[in-house]
């Protein structure tokens, strides 16, 4: 075997020792800082998310690429850099390589699948978004689904999300993780969420209510010797849910209207949450960063959970 360069990974201090001393750390992606809210709701929100991961009990880590190297833990000021500067490519896995090859000036905002690559090479257990990538609507023709499934096949994190959103095709995201046997808990909810509206309508296969047990089950399945991802989902609080019928209808007319604007592949997720944003005159931006950050308390309760009940 020929041997690799290994990356650059600059781990800042707090994660570093967090991780050194086996306390909680919860990952977190840059993409939704550089490709969700506009500025400077953006900025707020990812500090809220870091406060609400505090708040559970762990350190937060959000992840980013820049200068030819994977930051886990960005600074404040680093998280303001990346708000206010227009034009930061969206990284997902296959684009890493090129980026961190790309080094000095290059900057990369990772997506759920890139920040899962980088938190398992960190050896942080624990990554939180608000929705993972899914199969998309019309994925029969178009063939779109986001690499987010597909990286859960290989790399051993634990996500905690709030599902996908409506604008995917949730019983086919579903029926996809079943077949690459990534397993789907719901945290104290019986049903698969979808983002910002409590349920999908979809069950949920598994249930578990207690964090312990939750934290055992991510232990038994890479024991096992699954070198994959567990998908732990919790749903918005049904104060600051959006209803999904009223969510749909936008869709439907938003694809419709994509498809004749030529929007599609990386650029379609943006262009349909704009458009729902602006169908409920701004009330689902609120409930985006309310998902966000219930995900983000839920997430870092469950890794503290998990770094209790483990020892490495
Ligand atoms: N889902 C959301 N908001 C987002 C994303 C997904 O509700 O911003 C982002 C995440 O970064 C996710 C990525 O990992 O989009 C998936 O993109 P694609 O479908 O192109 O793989
Ligand atoms: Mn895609």
């Amino acid at each position: 075997m020929p041997a690799y360069n290994s990356v650059p990974l600059l781990v800042s201090e707090e994660v570093s020792d967090a991780l050194a001393s086996g306390a909680p750390v919860v990952a977190l992606e840059s993409n939704v800082i550089t490709h969700g809210l506009p500025y400077p709701d953006n900025a707020a929100t990812a500090r809220k998310v870091e406060q609400a991961v505090r708040s559970g009990g762990a350190t937060p880590a959000t992840i980013c690429i820049e200068d030819g190297a994977i930051r886990v833990g960005m600074t404040e000021s680093d998280i303001e850099r990346f708000a206010v500067t227009p034009g930061i490519p969206k990284v997902s896995s296959r684009d890493m390589s090129v980026v961190l090859a790309q080094g000095q000036g290059h900057r990369g905002a990772t997506t759920v699948a890139s920040s899962v690559v980088a938190a398992d090479l960190a050896g942080i257990p624990f990554f939180s978004s608000a929705g993972i990538g899914g199969v998309h609507r019309g994925a029969q023709e178009t063939m779109d689904i986001s690499s987010d499934l597909i990286q859960f096949t290989r790399s051993r994190v634990a996500v905690v999300c709030a599902g996908a959103k409506m604008i995917l095709d949730l019983g086919l995201t579903m029926e996809h993780l079943e077949t690459h046997c990534v397993p789907v808990v719901s945290y104290r909810s019986d049903d698969f969420p979808a983002f910002y509206c409590v349920t999908s309508g979809f069950a949920s296969p598994h249930r578990m209510d207690d964090e312990r047990l939750l934290a055992r089950a991510v232990e038994n399945h890479w024991a096992l010797g699954n070198h994959s991802s567990f998908l732990i989902t919790t749903p918005v609080p049904e104060r600051e849910a959006i209803d999904s019928g009223e969510v749909d209808r936008t869709i439907r007319e938003a694809t419709a209207a994509a498809e004749k604007d030529g929007v599609s592949g990386q650029a379609i997720t943006k262009y349909l949450m704009r458009a729902v944003d602006a169908a409920t005159g701004g009330r689902s931006a609120r409930a985006n960063t309310a998902v966000l950050v219930s995900c983000a308390e839920a997430a870092g309760r469950l890794a503290a959970a998990h770094a209790g009940e483990v020892v490495r």
